[in-house]
């Protein structure tokens, strides 16, 4: 179902209003749900709120995100009095800290995802935004404090979410947004290095198994590889270290919609999806029960990974 946002003036009324809040993002963090999520809690503990956030463990690459500080243990915390889940799409984004949001007194739904449900009681979601770091930034930009740790949260985020400035979500007002972010004299550099260019020893024996099972079908205009929880072994690694595989898929010539898939235990497996022009991914991710973006979507499917497969492809099959 879909929803009406509140008015910004709204959310920073009602976040102003309350003084113990809990934060979250989604699960399996990347680098928006995290920017996000600790740049509005700094900012918010700047203002003499009790903060926590709940965020599930995340890729080392990730330590280059200030105020981790500010990451609670989930036994911790039974309710809040605000709870705010950002760059979720879904309640089932949620995952482990659903709970905890539906016994909140008062929830907080902020987002950019296009398939949001708007599940919260006051919700703030702009589809058209290339992050949800972005929308966090209009949210505090010359009402709620800013500083270098925050901007550098939120400019992780969003290169993380426009790969760079690379996707079509990238818009005029992203880049300026970025150069605000800029002139707060973060390390920019490194920011970038840490999410796009650097990885684990581990992580990259996983991309070179990935790579290597990869197979195209329908005419090449399908890729898909996937990892076991033997790959995983193997390579010394964890489930952790799978994000960067599904782009390199899909830089692949003539290649239309690329999948990856990878088991999570012996009856899930995610599966991520990456769409090319004209190929909404989205659509193919909420057949089974999943969400996110046209070009970039995913979902979990509740079988054996051979079986997962064959249940993506006679999906993909239709829309082809
Ligand atoms: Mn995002």
């Amino acid at each position: 179902m879909k929803g009406k946002s509140d008015s910004l003036e709204k959310i920073r009324e009602i976040i102003s209003a309350h003084e113990n809040i809990v934060l979250c993002g989604h699960t399996n963090p990347d680098g928006d749900a995290i920017g996000a999520s600790l740049s509005l809690a700094s900012s918010l503990e700047k203002m003499g709120k009790n903060v926590k956030v709940l965020l599930e463990p995340y890729g080392k690459k990730y330590d280059v995100i200030p105020n981790s500080r500010l990451i609670a243990e989930k036994d911790t915390i039974k309710e809040a009095e605000l709870f705010i889940a950002l760059d979720c799409g879904d309640m089932g984004r949620l995952q482990g800290v659903a709970d905890i949001f539906r016994s909140s007194k008062c929830t907080m739904n902020i987002d950019h995802h296009a398939s949001n449900s708007f599940f919260g009681e006051y919700n703030y979601v702009e589809e058209n935004a290339s992050s949800t770091s972005e929308v966090v930034f209009k949210l505090l930009q010359g009402h709620f404090p800013m500083d270098g740790e925050i901007a550098a949260g939120l400019y992780a985020g969003l290169i993380y979410d426009t790969g760079g400035f690379r996707h079509t979500s990238t818009t005029p007002f992203t880049m300026q947004v970025a150069g605000e972010l800029m002139s707060y004299g973060i390390a920019y550099t490194k920011i970038y290095n840490a999410l796009f260019d650097s990885r684990t020893f581990s992580e990259m024996k996983i991309m070179g198994k990935a790579f290597h099972k990869a197979e195209r079908y329908f005419d090449g205009k399908v890729i898909c590889t996937s990892i076991t929880m033997e790959d995983i072994e193997e390579c010394k690694g964890t489930n952790k270290e799978l994000d960067a595989i599904i782009n390199y898929l899909k830089g692949v010539d003539e290649v239309k919609i690329a999948c990856f898939l990878y088991e999570k235990n012996e009856m899930d497996v995610k599966a991520s999806f990456r769409g090319n022009d004209g190929y909404d991914v989205c659509a193919l991710a909420q057949k089974f029960g999943g969400g996110g973006h046209v070009k970039a979507a995913g979902c979990t499917i509740e079988a054996p990974i051979e079986q997962a497969k064959k249940m993506v492809f006679a999906e993909i099959e239709k829309m082809l």
